[in-house]
């Protein structure tokens, strides 16, 4: 085998909206518009400096169907770039930006767009010319593909590949049958030899593999089935966290190339992958991203006084900013562990006073630095324990026993519970908006709700206790 390296990238969706960042100053906000667009510049940069033979995306390039034409153009610059270093992109649109009929965006020659109807393979050449690689991948038409696509690619692409020409005419395009897809590709009308070296096989697939919590299961298939397929490298798209599946042969979610909210957290990219003569693969994580999001309990077990828990998360700020790289990061902090500050840090004005004063702090640096590096946190939660023991009060025969064991009692039935919040939220039920939003709340959310106020009882009347 020939070694060569290419870059493997998947759901750049450039041009996200990034919804729900109205409490961002406008600088920070533009930050994070722009970070889309700065991730594939990034990519463009990575892939150039390296001198990779190739680039691979698997697909969700945009983020909407109706892609905007500030992505259009920005996409279309790098891959000019990308194209006047001789580095070809082979790519496929996914469920975010399927190939449908309106699209019409004429790319560089060095772009080859896998159809729609049935998976191509392509012949893939590196640097000086030499065949390495065959290239199978198959575009979405419709954002929504529920089919097992993976059943559908061949099992020795190879025998059904065709040449994928980069300096062919656009009218030349051998695919009539995608007439409006930009793909540069020629029967080819020679077979491998059998001297020939073996080449390396790469599946490109935008879909779901054994199924994922919390993600639509497009093109639904199995790791099992991709293994049996006998490819080298499934460079997949559509889960926007990193995973390596497999690794013989590999099996590789690449993850978004950044961040879009606060539970795509940590660092996203790409993978630079390096196949060696012995067809040996290593792969590196490369990190794209401009905004980074990260989310953080503190344990404030232990600590006695308002003002060390707020020492504390200073500290832990000021450790956390100095590894940000120089990106911002937008930081979710969770307090938690049992302590007797319990009620004070319930009062949610504290919360909001300490995001206040390092907010302020973060905006009086950005006047200097700009956004690179600042942490910016965008929400403290409280999820601390009184320091009560529950069992025990629950066990004696006191006042604070039988509330517990009353609130205890009210969780276990829906029709109490709801009873219990009706009557003791018969205020808030006057104000229109109010009652909607309490309406909207679940059932989980309300049982919370009586866990917190019987903690919040039993911590005051064990301090009258304690006091008397
Ligand atoms: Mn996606």
């Amino acid at each position: 085998m020939i070694p060569f390296r290419f870059i493997h990238a998947a759901d750049m969706h450039v041009d996200s909206p990034f919804r729900g960042l109205q409490a961002l100053p406008d600088k920070l906000k533009e930050e994070v518009l722009e970070s889309t667009f700065a991730a594939w510049d990034n990519l463009v940069r990575l892939a150039i400096r390296e001198k990779v033979d190739f680039v691979v995306i698997s697909g969700d390039l945009y983020d909407g169907k109706e892609r905007s034409l500030k992505a259009q153009w920005r996409l279309q610059r790098g891959m000019e770039q990308l194209c006047e270093q001789r580095i070809p992109v082979y790519l496929i649109h996914g469920n975010h930006d399927p190939l449908h009929h309106e699209v019409k965006w004429e790319w560089p020659d060095n772009v080859t767009i896998f159809p729609t109807n049935a998976p191509q393979a392509v012949l893939v050449p590196n640097k000086d010319g030499a065949m390495v690689a065959v290239v199978c991948g198959m575009s979405y038409g419709d954002s929504a593909v529920y089919e097992n696509l993976a059943a559908m690619y061949p099992d020795s692409p190879e025998s059904a590949a065709v040449h994928s020409d980069h300096t062919a005419r656009h009218d030349e395009c051998a695919l009539e049958e995608n007439r409006n897809v930009n793909v540069k590709m020629k029967r080819l009308h020679r077979n491998q030899g059998d001297g020939s070296p073996r080449l390396f096989r790469i599946g490109v697939l935008h879909g779901t593999v054994d199924g994922r919590a919390g993600h639509d299961p497009y093109a639904p298939c199995s790791k099992r089935e991709l293994i049996e397929k006998n490819y080298d490298y499934w460079a997949l798209g559509h889960i926007h966290m990193r995973e390596v599946l497999n690794e013989s042969p590999y099996i590789v979610y690449p993850g978004n190339t950044q961040g879009r909210h606060v539970k795509e957290i940590g660092a996203k990219g790409c993978y630079m992958v390096a196949v060696s003569e012995h067809g040996n693969v290593s792969l590196q994580f490369e990190p794209l991203d401009t905004v980074r999001w990260r989310q953080e309990q503190i344990d404030v077990n232990g600590i006695s006084s308002m003002q060390s828990i707020m020492q504390l998360l200073d500290e832990k700020m000021m450790a956390w900013k100095s590894g940000t790289e120089g990106r911002l990061t937008l930081i979710r902090l969770e307090l938690i562990g049992r302590t007797a500050l319990y009620a004070s840090l319930q009062q949610e004005a504290l919360a909001a006073q300490w995001m206040e004063a390092w907010q302020a702090q973060e905006v009086d640096d950005s006047l200097f630095e700009g956004a690179s590096g600042l942490l910016w946190p965008v929400a403290l939660r409280v999820s601390c324990t009184p320091d009560i023991d529950v069992e025990q009060w629950e066990a004696s025969d006191s006042f604070p026993g039988d509330m517990i064991r009353i609130a205890r009692q009210t969780q276990q039935h829906e029709d109490t519970s709801e009873a219990l919040i009706q009557d003791s939220l018969q205020t808030l039920q006057q104000h229109p908006r109010m009652r909607n939003w309490l309406a909207s709340q679940s059932g989980e959310i309300q049982k919370e709700w009586i866990e917190e106020a019987m903690m919040l009882a039993v911590e005051w009347l064990q301090r009258e206790v304690k006091r008397s």
